[in-house]
């Protein structure tokens, strides 16, 4: 996908440049700047921390959890070994724009880990690649080699006294491998199912020591924050939203890819850069943060701005800013019937709400889409879902929920209407 418009992430990386994703061109724009500041002017872990809260960077992988507050949970006097793990399991239906981090900008993710080892004393990371993707995990191993001739990575780094080594690793391709413990227990080789939380990755992480995980958009956006300050960073975005954010932009719109804009751009504004909706059609609705995220009809949509509040207080959530684009002609019993699939597909099987429920919610929309609906089906779709949220291990099984309340809140005539014509109210279906 290409990308389009570029912020602290993709900040003045040469698209065209078929080798700007390599060192000698990510040190020529500014490079492990920020790294040398560290040293240079002997920046403390809690100058660092300060910064990163200052900053208002909102973890990037979905949940928005302030990544300043997650980095100081890591104990400082913890005697053993302490990881840090980079999660580029992207695998959200929707979202496509860790990948394209890895294969144009992946010095920025390097120097981001190195200085998150730094800051909380962790000598070992890990960056735990998507396993259907070769060609970008491939890039980011040249890109780590790179780094390691440089004396970026290894003991005594630039002379500062600080240990990271920096490994990658090829996940499995499975959807749940995304979900930070299930990825910690896959790195250990197991397979990769959720862990109960609490405790938490920053107390019982990866082999049981104290790990931070991140995902690989907040890393990258680090460098930016210690070179420039937090101050600028969270002037670039809106109070409790700091910096640019990476949203792609799928589904009925001219120009798809991922465009890094401030947060708290209105929607319409991003709907605009993408090239406004394909065929002249008009905008029906859009799911503003993902699959998981409920979807938004068009007339809150284009009076919301793109941030974590404003997209929470308009119903939905930012999550991983995967923005899928539907117009007018879009049967949402088709749509629903799509994603309710990939969850039920996905489901570790681990708990019995979620291994069932997701079973449950699939086959009734797939029975209505297929004009087999009965009028009691929507009310038991609500039912199965809320006995399916908030019982489960992970969020995996409220993510199967929310796309079917987002639709059944906004949509239910049209559910209501393939039920008794057993055909769509959509043109074209
Ligand atoms: C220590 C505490 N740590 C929270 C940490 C926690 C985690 C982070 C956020 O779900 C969402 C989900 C998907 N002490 C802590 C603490 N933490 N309290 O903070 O935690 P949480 O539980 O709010 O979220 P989560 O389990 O990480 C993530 C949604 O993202 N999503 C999925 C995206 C998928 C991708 C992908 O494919 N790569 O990004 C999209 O919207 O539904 O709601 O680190 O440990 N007291
Ligand atoms: Fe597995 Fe679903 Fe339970 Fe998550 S909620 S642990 S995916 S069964």
């Amino acid at each position: 996908m290409a990308t389009f418009v570029k912020g602290v992430v993709f900040e003045d990386v040469d698209f065209e440049n078929p080798d700007s994703w390599r060192l000698e061109e990510y040190v020529k724009r500014g490079g492990y700047a920020a790294l040398q500041k560290i040293v240079n002017e002997k920046m403390t872990q809690d100058a660092v921390i300060a910064e990163m809260k200052t900053s208002a960077l909102r973890g990037r992988g979905g949940a928005g959890f302030p990544t300043g507050l997650k980095w100081s949970f890591m104990p400082r006097s913890f005697p053993g070994q302490k990881y840090l793990v980079c999660n580029t399991d992207e695998g959200e239906p929707g979202t496509f724009k860790d990948l394209d981090i890895i294969k144009y900008n992946p010095h920025a993710l390097i120097e981001g880990m190195i200085i998150g080892g730094f800051t909380m004393g962790a000598t070992v990371g890990y960056n735990y690649i998507h396993g259907e993707v070769f060609e970008a995990y491939l890039r980011f191993e040249e890109a780590l080699e790179e780094a390691r001739k440089a004396g970026f990575l290894g003991n005594n780094i630039l002379g500062g006294g600080f240990d990271f080594e920096l490994h990658a690793h090829h996940g499995y391709g499975a959807y749940i491998c995304g979900e930070e413990t299930a990825l910690l227990e896959s790195l250990e080789g197991k397979k990769g199912q959720p862990r109960f939380k609490p405790p938490f990755p920053a107390s019982f992480g990866l082999y049981g020591k104290p790990t931070t995980i991140n995902n690989t958009e907040t890393y990258a956006s680090v460098p930016y924050i210690v070179r420039n300050g937090g101050q600028k960073f969270l002037e670039l975005g809106k109070p409790n939203n700091g910096g640019t954010k990476l949203f792609s932009i799928s589904g009925h719109v001219n120009r798809p890819g991922n465009y890094e804009v401030p947060l708290g751009m209105p929607f319409s504004e991003l709907l605009e850069l993408a090239g406004g909706m394909r065929n002249g059609k008009k905008l029906k609705a859009v799911i503003p943060g993902g699959s998981s995220a409920p979807v938004l009809p068009a007339e809150i949509m284009m009076n919301t701005t793109m941030d974590f509040d404003a997209i929470s207080k308009a119903g939905s959530m930012l999550g991983s800013g995967a923005v899928i684009v539907m117009d007018e002609d879009t049967c949402m019993v088709k749509a629903l019937e799509r994603l309710s699939y990939f969850y039920f597909e996905e489901s570790c099987g681990q708990c019995t709400p979620c291994r069932e429920g997701t079973g449950w919610l699939y086959r009734v929309i797939h029975r209505i889409e297929h004009g087999q609906g009965r009028p009691e089906d929507l009310d038991l779709l609500l039912s199965v879902g809320g006995n399916i949220a908030g019982r489960t291990i992970c969020a995996l099984g409220d993510a199967a929920v929310m796309p079917v309340q987002g639709m059944l809140k906004h949509f239910r005539s049209e559910f209501e209407y393939h039920i008794e014509n057993k055909r769509c109210i959509a043109p074209g279906y």
